[in-house]
Order: structure tokens, then sequence, then C-alpha cells
């Protein structure tokens, strides 16, 4: 019988390649020496650093799984979500910067592109010269995107688009706009465009006053009858299965992120646990101590198996959008879960913002809500089931 590794405890590191071990070292060390030392203060200050996109990009964590042509580096999904793993695991704000510049921005850009718009913005994006933002969520249509209200009218050289989209990640600084609009010159069918910061009537102020995901910024998308060319129309997709194509893969990485953050959680528990004393022993001497951290090392080692064992199915071209929503819906309600007790177990200590578990807790609120809520997936998963759509 082998020995037990409480830090592994199902030994997933034996089952990566070389090439995913060296990618998840890389995020790690570039995670922890550069993105920790300044996450509390960017947390309390709201402040999000547009830099972190540079930085990011030098150490080709952008589009991982994009060909190295266009920037990215033909990696598997699998080192995907390692990378996801390492970045959340200092904080959610920092993993959806870069999530959604790889699998919003990139990933449509690269699947349902033309070869002169994948010229003209992988690589830009890939280096973190330009950032990117994506817009589905509108404030009349957030679980329930086919009902967008967002515009495309046919003019003589291209197309106006109308709207507004709301809770957008990045949309403040971006360059590279990804949104999502019903095209009156394609049967009202939603198709993607591509829009560039500068452009007449568009704007996207920033939403101020989050209680969650603070090292983030989030704004709105404002179109007063932007002007695009044919050029900016994405043109190897219609319908929803556009978005939904984008979504599939960032939330697969959400599944591998929120990972991180609960195993941060669950290892400043434990450390906390055998460092503070009450009634004369340690913490986690006690039963109940111990109950809960083995319900993390559990909960955390099968949330992680479940989502290699879907990213090798990605990597495969052979995952289903349900089993995706089984990762994402499942490790992000126990992740919160974790953050909640992690929270709890550090007693008054737990709500300082040096302990960073409580930073980690309210960040999990949105990323349980975020790319479908626990309960939308619950459904996708129900209908699967049954075959009866229950959303309407
Ligand atoms: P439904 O009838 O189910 O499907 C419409 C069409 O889409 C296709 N489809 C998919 N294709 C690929 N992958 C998937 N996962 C797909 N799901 C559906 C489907 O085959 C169909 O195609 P076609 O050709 O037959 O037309 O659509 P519905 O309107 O009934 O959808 C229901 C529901 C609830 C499942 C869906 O609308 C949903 O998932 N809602 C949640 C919305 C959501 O996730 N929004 C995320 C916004 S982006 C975001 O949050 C980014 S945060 C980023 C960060 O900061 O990290
Ligand atoms: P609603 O859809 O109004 O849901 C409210 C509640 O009702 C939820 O509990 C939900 O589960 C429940 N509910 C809804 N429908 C049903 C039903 N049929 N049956 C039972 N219960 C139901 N969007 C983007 O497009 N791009 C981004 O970059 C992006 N970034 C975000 C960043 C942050 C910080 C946040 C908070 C959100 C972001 N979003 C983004 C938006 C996010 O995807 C939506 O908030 C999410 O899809 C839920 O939509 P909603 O907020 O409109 O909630």
């Amino acid at each position: 019988l082998g020995r037990f590794d409480w830090e592994d405890p199902l030994r997933l590191d034996a089952q990566l390649s070389d090439e995913e071990r060296m990618l998840r070292d890389g995020a790690r060390t570039y995670a922890q020496d550069k993105l920790q030392p300044r996450v509390i203060a960017a947390f309390r200050d709201e402040a999000s650093d547009p830099a972190i996109f540079r930085e990011m990009g030098e150490m080709g964590l952008l589009g991982v799984t994009i060909p190295e042509e266009y920037g990215g580096l033909g990696a598997s999904y699998v080192a995907y979500g390692l990378i996801a793993r390492e970045i959340e695991r200092v904080d959610s704000g920092y993993r959806s910067m870069m999530s959604v510049q790889s699998s919003l921005v990139m990933y449509p850009i690269f699947a349902y592109g033309s070869e002169e718009q994948r010229r003209r913005y992988l690589p830009g994006l890939a280096s973190g010269a330009l950032i990117g933002c994506f817009g589905l969520t509108e404030p009349d249509a957030g679980s329930d995107p086919a009902g967008m209200r967002t515009t495309a009218r046919r003019t003589a050289n291209g197309y106006v688009l109308d709207g507004s989209k709301t809770w957008i990640s990045n949309a403040p600084i971006a360059d590279v706009f990804v949104v999502w609009a019903k095209s009156e010159a394609h049967g009202g069918k939603i198709r993607g465009f591509v829009l560039d910061k500068g452009t007449k009537g568009l704007s996207a102020p920033r939403i101020e006053g989050k209680l969650s995901l603070r090292a983030s910024v989030t704004g709105e998308i404002v179109m007063n009858a932007v002007e695009v060319g044919e050029d900016a129309l994405l043109p190897n997709v219609e319908g929803l299965k556009g978005p939904f194509g984008c979504l599939n893969r960032a939330r697969y990485g959400i599944s591998w992120g929120v990972m991180g953050a609960a195993e941060f959680c669950f290892h400043a528990a434990r450390r906390y646990g055998l460092d503070r004393h009450q009634f004369g022993r340690p913490l986690a001497q006690t039963q109940l101590f111990q109950l809960r951290l083995a319900d993390m090392l559990t909960e955390i080692a099968l949330g992680l198996q479940a989502s290699l064992r879907v990213g090798r199915l990605l990597d495969e071209a052979n995952a289903a959008p349900e089993m995706i929503s089984i990762v994402k819906r499942s490790n992000c309600g126990r992740a919160l879960d974790i953050a909640r007790r992690a929270r709890d177990m550090h007693g008054g200590n737990g709500i300082s913002e040096e302990y960073q578990v409580m930073r980690h807790m309210v960040n999990l609120e949105t990323v349980n809500t975020y790319e479908g809520t626990h309960d939308v997936h619950a459904l996708i998963l129900g209908r699967a089931v049954t075959g009866l759509q229950a959303f309407v």
C-alpha cells in the first residue's frame, strides 16, 4: 500500500503530463510572487490593475489552448484548468480576468472568427497588450440570454448595434468587446460581433460598490447606434450555441479555479487549528475540527478528480455540456461551503482581511452565480435526466 499525502490525497500530480506540471508550477510561482502580495489592498480599494494582463501574457497564461501561430501555447484543457486553480488560489477576481480573456474573448475569435480577425486580435490578446470582455448578460436577460434586447441592423457597409449589457467583467478597461446581439439581417438570430474601444456610441461605465470580486473590474456595455463594418461580425456561428460554446470552456475552467480557492481556505483552516489553542489543546485536536477538515479534504479531492476527467474528455473533443454543468455547479457549491466553514473555524479572526478566508467566501458568492447560477445548472441537469424543460 502507498503513502497518503493530505496535500495530494488522490495523487492528482501523477496523472498529469510533464508539460501540464510545468505550466501549473509557472502559474503557481507567478500567482504567489506577483498576485498574492497585492491582492489584499486591491480587494480593499476595489482596484483592478490592468498591468496584470501584460504580466499574465508574459508568463504565457492567456489563451493557453489556442494554437501557437496565434500567440497561444496549444496546451491541453487540463493545463488551462490547472492554471485557473493556481490563480484562483489567490483570488477569484484574478482568475476571472484570465478566464474571460482566454475562454470568452480569444476562444470565440479563434473558433468563430475569420482568418483576418484571428490575426488582428489574437496575438495582442495573448500577450496582454489588448484586454478583452464578453457581453452576453443584459439588465433584463441574465439566466435567460435568449431574451436579450440588443439588436444589430444591416447598413450599406455593415451593421449598427443598439442595446446594453450589464455585469461585464473587464469592460471598463477593455480594448476588445465580444458582444452578442439579435441580427435582423439573419432572421433575428443571435450573432457575435467584435467591437473596438473608441468606436462612436460605445461606452463601458464601471459598476461601483461590489462586495464581491472587488479585485476585478466590472461594468456595463452601452451601445448607442454603434456603426461597424461587415468585418466586425463573427462569420462562423449563429444562434445561442455561439456564446454557449465559449461558456462551456469558461465554466469548465471555473470548476478547477474554485477548487484552488477552496484549497486555500482548507489549508488556512488547518494551519489555524494547529496554531490556536483553546481549552488547553490545539483546536485541530478536537473531533469537530477534524470532521470539518476531513470533509474539506474529501470534497476538494473529489472535485479536482472530476474536473480532471472532464478536462481529459474536452481534450478528446468528447465532453458533453451536462458534464461541465456537473463540475461547475458541484465544485462552486462545495467551494463556497468550504470557504464559509473556514471563515467560521477562524473565529473572530475569520472576518479580518489579513486571514483572507472571508475574501474568498464573498468572491465565491459571485462565482456560484455567474456563468449559469447553481440552480440553472441544476435545471440543465434536470432536463437531461427527465427530458423535460423546466426553465419556462
Ligand atoms: P436551449 O434551447 O437549451 O439552447 C439553445 C441553443 O444553444 C445550444 N446549446 C448549447 N450549445 C453548446 N454548448 C452548450 N452548453 C449549449 N447549451 C445549449 C442548443 O443546442 C441550441 O442550439 P440550436 O442550434 O438548437 O439553436 O436554450 P435555452 O434558451 O432554453 O437555454 C436555457 C439555459 C438556462 C440552459 C441557458 O440559457 C443558460 O445556460 N443560462 C445561463 C446564462 C449564463 O450562463 N450566462 C453567463 C453569462 S457570461 C458570464 O457570466 C461571464 S462571468 C466571467 C468571469 O468573470 O469569469
Ligand atoms: P437572474 O437570472 O435574474 O436570476 C436570479 C435568481 O433566480 C437566481 O437564483 C437564479 O438561479 C434564479 N432563476 C432564474 N431563472 C430561474 C428558473 N427558470 N427557475 C428557477 N430559478 C431561476 N455576464 C456576462 O455576459 N459577461 C461577464 O463578463 C459577466 N461577468 C460577471 C461578473 C460579475 C461580478 C457578476 C456578478 C456577474 C457577471 N455576469 C457576466 C453576469 C452573470 O452571468 C449573471 O449575473 C448570471 O447569469 C445570472 O443572471 P442574473 O444576475 O440576471 O440573475
